[in-house]
């Protein structure tokens, strides 16, 4: 079988060609030599008597013609010379390869087992067919110049019947020109005609029965074509045996795939154990899960660009599956331990009769539960109720639904009697209740991709009334007893019951102090006066879940230490804390204005994307920033390639130290619609050097559920527009002292603010952050002992700086287990 230029220093598409035919122009066999003219012969002058004298003839060959001659033989040379290395260079090295990589069926040729041969008559036979079909399609259309050739890969059988194939397609295009890649596929499905008359899929191409609907194509580098020396062919025929997928190295590189076919009429689960790869945003290492057996874009599963130890599992849609394993620069462990099912389809969907007693009493899951459930699937369940005054609940694990908007939905389209709603991911439970005894509930998968597992509890409920007596109904659709509503603890999970509270809020007396136990020494201020808190540091065993101080005495928060709460008697537990500075060093600062003063806010960074300041991020640990998930929404923008972080910078432009980002992590819960979960990491590629402390610091992550309190002074910092309608960023760090406001107040300003969002501002509105700020940090100085908090991001508001609408900050201290899960060294 052909083989594409299996180089594995090749670039990808834009890979050069340098074995393109020459024309050579031969030089002449001789060079024409020229006579002397002839000279007139001399008039006689006067009447002197000449001498006949005989002329002297100059031989031809005299020193001066040779080396007229020799010259112009140089010359000659040197133009021939220059011609042919000017096509040469033309024609070599101006060139691009683009490769196709594609997959189409033929439905009317049954499979034989020879064709898996790749040398056997049969498999050589279809491929030649098949080439010789793709020659005239591409010969024949408006590409013709720049085809080159196509290549046979595989011949399978399949789930839908006939033949699967799947190519690869090599075009050789002038540099200079831009080469149309979707043409390539137009071309191909353009060229199969289909009936009108008979109503199916497959037409003929150039007379092969081809399934127009199976036709994929698209652009790939060419080395993803190449896995030399670990590329395996694996066929399993028994259902639910586990058929092992390991590899594993320790050094040099490792990059493999593994094709996967399962008998006719099943499927492939892979399950993923452990994966170790370097963590790089799938720049260097991935591993790439496709619903084909060739490295099809359109055809991605799923890849993993993180080291995982928890089990993961994937279906493919169709009876075979590529797994693609890259790790080319191998330093520690890096490899792959899992193993491949052969499964029966599944069908989704039902009939369900809820029973007549009110609460949830059985479960419905997303195709294959608990593997990631498979694109392009589609489930229907039809829910019945005893009766009319019984209404259809289903509550969804982690997963919420919202109606459908002008855009289209990226994790789940649910069609609920007729009306359209997207799903999203979420970090908790929402319920959504059918008014109805007739529930019509339809699942569509809308991702390209697998998506992760959803479980959705159903039961009946009581239309009049939602939520049992004496409950609360959350804004999440979840009910809660009234006596937990107000107590300080987010049953609702987006706290709507502890909204509105400043009127029910418990005295926190000590009668409370003493009954409520959430109350009492759990690190966090809950009552006003801080009672709830005092006297708390006690000598209890220790253990797994304490903290030990200096002197032996272990307090019961495990992560006591660096959380500005002095908890040993002997202080140690805030010793040596690395973030922030204390007040008196930057005493210097605080004063009014915008300009800040050079390293007055020394964990500020500046993100520039391709060369410019896009948003801002704060420095947490030495190579690690805190930004807003916002700033890297797109391909482009989540791709780590094309951004630098900028830090000890106080004039835009002029930073103290630069590096490239490794790796961003974007909170799988952020939701782009409603700016929820607006929060990400990045890790640089260097870490900034000790010497900088001076000017480059870090700021301390909050306490996990930290409270804040609305009043409380804080600053915003950021080189962001000045005014909403500059058209760019100040070039001086700016500062603006702000105050944050109750959440309530907020809520009801904007209406979604989520848990995860705090309001701060000045009801003026004069004082905000505004666009290029985001991501940056709003700072807070805590107290107790002057370090400095970094409790907000900027992350949105309606404008910036108008009144009665504050600016929209991530709530940090949510995400505290989220940070630490990347950065454990800032525990
Ligand atoms: C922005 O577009 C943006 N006034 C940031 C913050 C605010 C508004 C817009 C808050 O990045």
């Amino acid at each position: 079988m052909e083989k594409p230029n299996c180089d594995d220093s090749a670039k990808p598409a834009d890979l050069n060609v340098s074995n393109i035919s020459v024309q050579m122009v031969t030089p002449p066999e001789k060079l024409p030599v020229r006579k002397p003219p002839r000279r007139p012969p001399r008039k006689p002058i006067g009447k002197v008597k000449l001498k006949k004298k005989k002329v002297k003839k100059v031989p031809f060959w005299n020193i001066q013609n040779k080396i007229i001659l020799f010259t112009a033989f140089l010359i000659i040379l040197a133009v021939i010379t220059w011609t042919l290395l000017w096509l040469h260079i033309s024609q070599s090295e101006s060139k691009d390869a683009f490769y196709f990589v594609g997959l189409f069926r033929i439905a009317n040729i049954e499979f034989l087992p020879e064709y898996r041969q790749k040398e056997s008559r049969e498999f050589l036979s279809v491929a030649q067919n098949v080439q010789q079909v793709m020659n005239l399609v591409y010969t024949t259309s408006a590409f013709s110049k720049f085809y080159k050739k196509s290549v046979v890969a595989d011949v399978s059988n399949n789930n839908e019947g006939g033949l699967l194939v799947h190519f690869w397609l090599v075009f050789v295009v002038p540099h200079a020109k831009v080469f149309c890649e979707e043409c390539v596929a137009a071309i191909l499905k353009d060229s199969i005609q289909t009936s009108i008359v008979n109503r199916t899929s497959v037409g003929s191409l150039q007379g092969l029965a081809v399934d127009m609907d199976s036709v994929v194509l698209n652009g790939v580098s060419s080395f993803k074509l190449c896995y030399k020396g670990c590329a395996h062919d694996l066929y399993a025929d028994h259902p639910f045996q586990h058929f092992p997928l390991e590899i594993s190295a320790t050094s040099g590189h490792l990059m493999c795939h593994f094709k996967l076919t399962a008998s006719v009429g099943y499927l492939i689960r892979l399950s993923i154990v452990s994966l170790q790869i370097e963590a790089d945003n799938c720049i260097t290492d991935s591993l790439t899960i496709y619903d084909s057996l060739m490295p099809i874009k359109s055809t991605i599963l799923y890849r993993i660009c993180e080291p995982t130890r928890s089990l993961m599992s994937f279906v493919s849609t169709n009876n075979l599956m590529l797994v693609t394993f890259k790790s080319p620069r191998v330093r520690k462990l890096s490899g792959i331990r899992g193993y491949f099912e052969v499964i029966p389809e599944e069908k989704c969907g039902s009939t369900i009769l809820a029973k007549e007693s009110i609460g949830f009493e059985g479960k419905i899951s997303s195709p294959y539960f608990p593997s990631y459930y498979p694109p392009k699937c589609k489930c229907t369940w039809k829910f019945q109720t005893p009766l009319p005054s019984l209404g259809i609940a289903l509550k969804f694990h982690n997963y919420t639904i919202t109606k459908k908007n002008m855009k289209g939905c990226d994790h789940g389209w649910w069609e609920i009697n007729e009306h359209m709603y997207c799903g999203s991911y979420i970090d908790h439970q929402t319920v959504f209740r059918i008014a109805s005894s007739v529930g019509h509930v339809q699942l569509q998968c809308s991702s390209r991709l697998s998506d992760k597992p959803l479980l959705v509890e159903y039961g009946s409920y009581n239309i009049s009334q939602p939520c049992p007596a004496r409950h609360f109904r959350c804004s999440t659709g979840l009910c809660v007893p009234q006596a937990r509503r107000c107590d300080g603890i987010n049953d609702c999970f987006d706290e709507s019951d502890e909204l509105f509270c400043g009127m029910l809020k418990p005295a926190c007396n000590v009668s409370a102090f003493q009954s409520q136990a959430p109350l009492v020494c759990d690190g966090f201020r809950d009552c006003e006066d801080g009672q709830d808190e005092e006297n708390c540091t006690q000598r209890i065993p220790c253990n797994n879940q304490t903290f030990k101080c200096g002197n032996d005495v272990c307090f019961k928060k495990k992560n006591a230490k660096c959380d500005g709460t002095v908890d040993c008697p002997d202080g140690s537990d805030e010793k040596g804390c690395s973030c922030s500075r204390t007040a008196s060093s930057l005493l210097h600062r605080i004063i009014g204005g915008s300009d800040t003063q050079e390293g007055g806010w020394p964990w500020q960074v500046s993100l520039h994307f391709v060369g410019s300041a896009y948003c801002g991020a704060s420095v947490i640990s030495r190579e690690w920033l805190l930004s807003a998930a916002h700033c890297f929404q797109g391909s482009r923008l989540s791709d780590p390639r094309p951004w630098t972080a900028h830090l000890g910078m106080y004039i835009q432009g002029n930073a103290k130290f630069v590096s490239p980002v490794r790796r961003i992590v974007v909170h799988e819960y952020y939701n782009s619609q409603t700016f929820d979960y607006d929060i990400a990491l990045l890790q640089l590629s260097t870490a900034w050097p000790e010497n900088m402390k001076q000017l480059i610091q870090p700021i301390c992550i909050p306490p996990l559920g930290q409270k804040v309190h609305s009043g409380e002074k804080c600053w915003i910092t950021g080189w962001g527009r000045r005014n909403e309608a500059d058209s760019k960023g100040s070039t001086i760090l700016q500062q603006a002292e702000v105050e944050l406001i109750d959440q309530t107040l907020c809520v009801s300003t904007y209406g979604i603010v989520t848990a995860r969002m705090l309001c701060a501002g000045v009801m003026s509105g004069k004082r905000d952050a505004c666009k290029g700020d985001s991501g940056g940090p709003l700072s807070c100085q805590r107290k107790s002992d002057g370090k400095w908090i970094l409790t907000g991001i900027v992350s949105w508001g309606r404008g910036c700086g108008r009144a009665d609408f504050p600016g929209v900050y991530t709530r940090v201290s949510n995400f505290v287990p989220w940070i630490h899960r990347y950065v454990p060294s800032l525990l």
